[in-house]
């Protein structure tokens, strides 16, 4: 039907008497360049392709299954795991028996990045972000009681993805359940890993083949089990618009394809169990379009390579709601977000969904905070009457257009990938970690400035905060009670079985002859840790490491002219006179923690505001830092710290300054750092914190106020 225009004209009247200007100042335009109208019409769907389609046939624009939740609500899947796996077994089959319906496990940083518990390197990551695994010993332990021919579990891996998944199977196998019974899904999505989560271990090429070999093994051995989740949601909690989430997500997915195509295996053989993974933001109406537009491009994608099979062109997602949309301040207010965004993942149709816990911005979850955010899920399956329509926001002018504009633009995006030469290539440029690091700092300085509200950060501030009760975790008896079992179970296995396994998987792994994971399911069944197979994939392999970037012009600009910007410009002019030099910042990143949204942002506007910047790289120990620090001659050091380490990491560096007789370097942490852990860190020499929510203009200022207070004293 298409509009009446007159009746047009008369809106466009009626609003502008209304709202006493413009309609077309009321136009919202979104990170994305989306010019998002008050008014949709029948208008705007003049020319739509999609919008005739059915749900369960091609191209799945309205949901991969014929009844979707009518037939079978989405997975109530939480991501969870931390400490040891004993506890994490626990925690797991309390949540199974209140409601949830899948196991998702989160593994900790030291784990993710293929070292045992005992390597000296990973003294602060050891259970703190995801439960510690160390071998079979470990992941038996973690499943026990909870049978893997029933519930289906989903592994979040992608560094150490080869021994995670072998113990995974030789674990069901030591269970009684053969693994062609296994049912879940691998995240083994590495080309993400180097655009934004940095928990990858091996170069690019390498980690292909490891991502091609777990496809291949998975089509053959594991009929139940997905063999990768294409992960967005880490490109949208790195700052990604959704378009760029959608394009990136989709351009992954169609190398991982190829890659597999060129292992010699039929298109229909595993496309139909590649499974995708999205973020969904407060972005309401858009994130549901986004779900909706993914399944039309990927089928899309898809019918390139000619399946027979209509499975293989459908795209099935898990969804998390968003992270970086959790607050510290008034955190409350996240139970509020979570819910709207979990209804957002409904309404576009996902297959299983995570709901995060309130306190997530700034630690674990406890018990308290994980029943709200699986309630969450339960509320809206059982009391909304969500689950009883399929598709219901179908026909709706303004999400159709949305569906049409994201799938437009993102396809825009692909092609800009393909021509590039695909997604491995467009990596190694670095295409996509530049994009989505402009798009990140544009929005740090949007919310900043104000621009972007955000209640109780920047609007509505509660003038005094109450502490939150949040999950600590005793990282040091977590790593003593790890060593003692990787002791152990290095005494008791056959250490004739275990070298002739390693040897053959490093020989799998060299001549290119093989599939890795079978071998390393060898390895796996005579014990070899985690470690010790990582390490022998290393010896084939060697370590990536990447340069770390930094975007510059985007923060300061959005600024300029602004008297409290050019008040802190002025200052530090002033700073470097007296100093004879520009005051330096090293942004350090300290053990496993790859999360670097923070530091990337913290480089980028300081740098803009006048300090010269050294992006450190990621994975330093402290010493390392302290050596840089050191060498680079900095007046201080700045720890964005994600991943919970800080207590043992930042005073740790503050001692190795001191060793170096650097104590006058001024060590701050900003990040993931909840409020009571401030004091322990002043205490321990560090000279400012840094919470969730801070204004990088804030920071700016009590830096310069540090340094200009060390020049006076
Ligand atoms: C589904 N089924 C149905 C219907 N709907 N049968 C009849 N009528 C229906 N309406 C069937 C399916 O065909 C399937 O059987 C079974 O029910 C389960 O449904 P599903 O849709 O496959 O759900 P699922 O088993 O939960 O799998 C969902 C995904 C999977 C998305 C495909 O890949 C998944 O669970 N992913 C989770 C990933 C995850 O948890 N990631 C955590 C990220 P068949 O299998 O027999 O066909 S952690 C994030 C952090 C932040 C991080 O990464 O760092």
């Amino acid at each position: 039907m298409v509009a009446d225009n007159s009746k047009l004209d008369t809106w466009r009247a009626a609003a502008e008497k209304e709202a006493k200007r413009d309609p077309e100042t009321l136009v919202w335009q979104t990170p994305e360049g989306i010019a998002v109208k008050p008014l949709y019409t029948a208008e705007d769907l003049e020319g739509v392709g999609h919008l005739g389609s059915l749900p369960g046939q091609p191209p799945f624009v309205r949901g991969p299954r014929a009844t979707m939740y009518a037939g079978r609500p989405w997975t109530i899947r939480q991501y969870a795991g931390f400490s040891t796996a004993e506890e994490s077994n626990a925690f797991y089959r309390k949540a199974l028996a209140a409601g949830q319906q899948g196991v998702s496990v989160a593994f900790d940083l030291a784990t993710h990045r293929g070292y045992d518990s005992d390597h000296p390197r990973v003294e602060g990551d050891v259970g703190k972000a995801g439960v510690a695994i160390d071998s079979v010993e470990d992941m038996k332990i973690l499943f026990d009681g909870i049978p893997l021919d029933q519930i289906s579990v989903s592994m979040t891996m992608n560094g150490a993805v080869i021994p995670i998944l072998a113990s995974f199977i030789v674990a069901g196998e030591e269970q009684g359940v053969s693994r062609d019974k296994l049912s879940g899904t691998i995240q083994n999505d590495i080309l993400k890993e180097f655009m934004v989560r940095n928990t990858y271990i091996y170069p690019p090429e390498p980690s292909m083949r490891i991502v091609a070999d777990i496809i291949e093994y998975t089509a053959k051995e594991m009929p139940k089990f997905n063999s990768i989740s294409i992960s967005g949601y880490h490109m949208q909690e790195a700052g990604a618009t959704l378009v760029q989430e959608l394009a990136f997500t989709l351009a992954d997915g169609r190398e991982y394809v190829r890659a597999a195509l060129k292992k010699g295996l039929d298109v229909d053989a595993f496309a139909g169990r590649l499974s995708f993974f999205f973020a969904i933001g407060m972005n309401f109406f858009m994130e549901a379009a986004k779900l909706r537009a993914a399944r039309l491009l990927w089928t899309r994608i898809m019918e390139e390579f000619e399946p027979k099979k209509a499975s293989s062109l459908m795209l099935r997602t898990h969804c998390q709601t968003s992270g970086v949309s959790l607050q510290e301040q008034d955190p409350y207010n996240n139970v509020i977000r979570t819910a709207y965004e979990a209804m957002s993942a409904a309404l576009g149709g996902t297959q299983s969904l995570h709901t995060n816990a309130l306190d997530e911005a700034i630690a674990l979850p406890t018990e308290f905070s994980a029943r709200i955010a699986r309630n969450t899920q339960l509320i809206l399956q059982h009391e909304t009457g969500v689950t009883k329509v399929v598709d219901p926001l179908a026909g709706s002018y303004y999400v159709e257009s949305l569906t049409n504009e994201l799938a437009e633009k993102a396809w825009a995006l692909i092609e800009e990938v393909e021509a590039l030469g695909g997604m491995t290539k467009a990596v190694n440029d670095g295409l996509p970690k530049r994009l989505i690091e402009e798009a990140a700092t544009r929005k740090q300085a949007a919310i900043d400035r104000g621009d972007e509200v955000i209640v109780g950060v920047n609007k509505y501030r509660l003038e005094n905060e109450d502490d939150l009760d949040i999950l600590d975790i005793d990282n040091k008896a977590v790593r003593e009670a790890q060593i003692a079992r990787i002791e152990k179970t290095r005494r008791q296995r056959d250490p004739g079985k275990w070298e002739a396994s390693l040897d053959a998987l490093r020989a799998v792994a060299r001549t290119g002859e093989g599939n890795i994971l079978e071998a390393a399911v060898e390895a796996a069944r005579a014990r070899a840790t985690l470690g010790e197979i990582s390490d022998a994939l290393r010896e084939a392999f060697g370590d990536h490491s990447a340069v770390p970037e930094v975007v510059r012009k985007v923060y300061g600009p959005a600024y300029e002219g602004e008297p409290e910007y050019e008040n802190l410009v002025g200052r530090l002019e002033q700073l470097a006179a007296a100093l004879g030099e520009s005051p330096k910042l090293l942004v350090a990143k300290l053990g496993q923690d790859g999360h670097d949204r923070g530091a990337k942002i913290i480089a980028s506007a300081f740098g803009d505001i006048g300090f010269e910047v050294i992006a450190g790289p990621l994975f330093q120990t402290p010493a390392e830092a302290a050596d840089l620090a050191v060498k680079s001659k900095v007046h201080v050091v700045g720890i964005s710290s994600l991943a919970a380490g800080h207590k043992t990491l930042a005073p740790q560096l503050v001692q190795e300054l001191k060793a170096r007789g650097a104590e006058n370097v001024i060590v701050v942490v900003g990040g993931v750092v909840p409020r009571q852990d401030y004091q322990y860190l002043l205490d321990h020499g560090v000279a400012a914190v840094f919470g969730p929510g801070t204004n990088v203009l804030d920071a700016a200022r009590a830096v310069i106020d540090l340094m200009e207070g060390k020049r006076r004293n």
